[in-house]
């Protein structure tokens, strides 16, 4: 039976891809950070068949007793501050969790076991200010936040370490990708809530930043897929995983509600309280090599992924009579 590990466990994607190695047949460890509240809504259901270990992106040494306790043949680095605006309010901490982070993890890998296959959960966001349009693998990086800044760190230094320490480490520049186990902050599942709330009659108004940013969009399940098809392959290498359309957030909140027969225009209010210092208009990834190394396509569209997440907003409010998040 494969082993492996997977760092952010607990996030959208560590429990989407905790899912998909368990139907593969792995064995899964997932190391959480403690706290004082456990928070496993997202891995509720699949609690009691995988390996809840401690440790922390902070503490080297808690990477390292992991890696000797559980020998994994595969790591995915999935644990990040992910929350793009909290980067600009704790710049240090994000450039520890998701910059230093990847480097700790890097040379635990290394200390421990050589052969153990890495991924690094890179992200279109280093592509910031973009410099080409489509976004792809050789498209220079121009990040826009603390954030952006550290995770083009995490990519080059998972390079570095393939190609210093011959590491079978491989970073997937994953494009935005949502559903209903996404954190509520983030816009696609905030629009979506809020729809429903509002269908239901438990809310009249949605504040948001701008409407005009657009991103590729794509299906969470879609995209741990590919992170495993990365390490599968013969030989390390980097892939853009995108959808290859985009869409503003404008679009998202007309398709969003329209879905349920509303007028967003009715509803929504422009709120300059989440603009963003630095933004990142646009951005939309070719998806090509992926495609054709890995055979890798997303299987929801748009329209399609919009109407997902409201349904199951819907659903949620109507089971509990109030929300509960990131059970998806
Ligand atoms: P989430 O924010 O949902 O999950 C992040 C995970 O990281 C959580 O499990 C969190 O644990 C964990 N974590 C945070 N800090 C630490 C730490 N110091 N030590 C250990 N664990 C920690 O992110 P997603 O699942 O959406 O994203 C997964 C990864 O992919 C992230 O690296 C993100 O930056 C990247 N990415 C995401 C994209 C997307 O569209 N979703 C696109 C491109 C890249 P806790 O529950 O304790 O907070
Ligand atoms: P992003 O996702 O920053 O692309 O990072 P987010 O959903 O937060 O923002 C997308 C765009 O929507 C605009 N926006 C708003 N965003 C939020 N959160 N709240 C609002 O009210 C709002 N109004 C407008 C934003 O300005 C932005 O342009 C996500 C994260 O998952 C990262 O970790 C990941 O690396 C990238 O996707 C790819």
């Amino acid at each position: 039976m494969p082993k492996a590990l997977i760092t952010g466990i607990t996030g959208q994607d560590g429990s989407h891809l905790a899912d998909f190695l368990l139907e593969k047949g792995y064995e899964v460890v997932g190391m959480v950070r403690r706290t004082s509240t456990i928070n496993f809504d997202r891995i509720r259901h699949i609690q009691d068949r995988v390996t809840i270990v401690q440790g922390d992106l902070l503490d080297q040494v808690s990477i390292i007793h992991i890696l000797q306790d559980h020998h994994p043949e595969e790591v995915f680095n999935l644990a990040a501050q992910s929350f793009v605006p909290t980067s600009w309010q704790q710049p240090v901490l994000t450039g520890e969790f998701t910059a230093l982070g990847v480097t700790r993890m890097l040379d635990a890998v290394r200390t421990v076991d050589k052969n153990i296959r890495f991924y690094q959960a890179s992200s279109s966001e280093m592509f910031g200010k973009v410099q080409e349009v489509p976004q792809r693998e050789t498209t220079p990086f121009y990040p826009r936040s603390p954030y952006g800044v550290a995770k083009v760190y995490g990519h080059w230094i998972t390079i570095n370490y393939r190609e210093s320490y011959n590491l079978f480490a491989c970073s997937g520049i994953l494009f935005n990708h949502e559903g209903p186990r996404r954190g509520l902050e983030f816009v696609t599942h905030k629009i979506t809530n809020s729809v429903a709330r509002i269908k239901l009659g438990l809310a009249t108004e949605l504040r948001l930043g701008n409407l005009e940013s657009r991103r590729d969009w794509g299906w969470a399940p879609d995209y741990v897929r590919a992170m495993w098809l990365m390490l599968q392959q013969d030989h390390p290498d980097d892939y853009v995983v995108a959808t290859g359309e985009t869409h503003s957030v404008r679009e998202f909140c007309q398709e969003a509600f329209s879905y349920v027969g509303l007028d967003w225009e009715k509803h929504v209010i422009v709120d300059p309280n989440f603009y963003r210092p630095a933004e990142v208009d646009m951005l939309v990834g070719d998806p090509s090599k992926a495609r054709r190394v890995l055979g890798w396509q997303p299987s929801v569209n748009f329209r399609e992924l919009v109407h997902l997440m409201v349904d199951a907003d819907l659903a949620a409010l109507h089971q509990t009579g109030n929300h509960t998040p990131h059970v998806g």
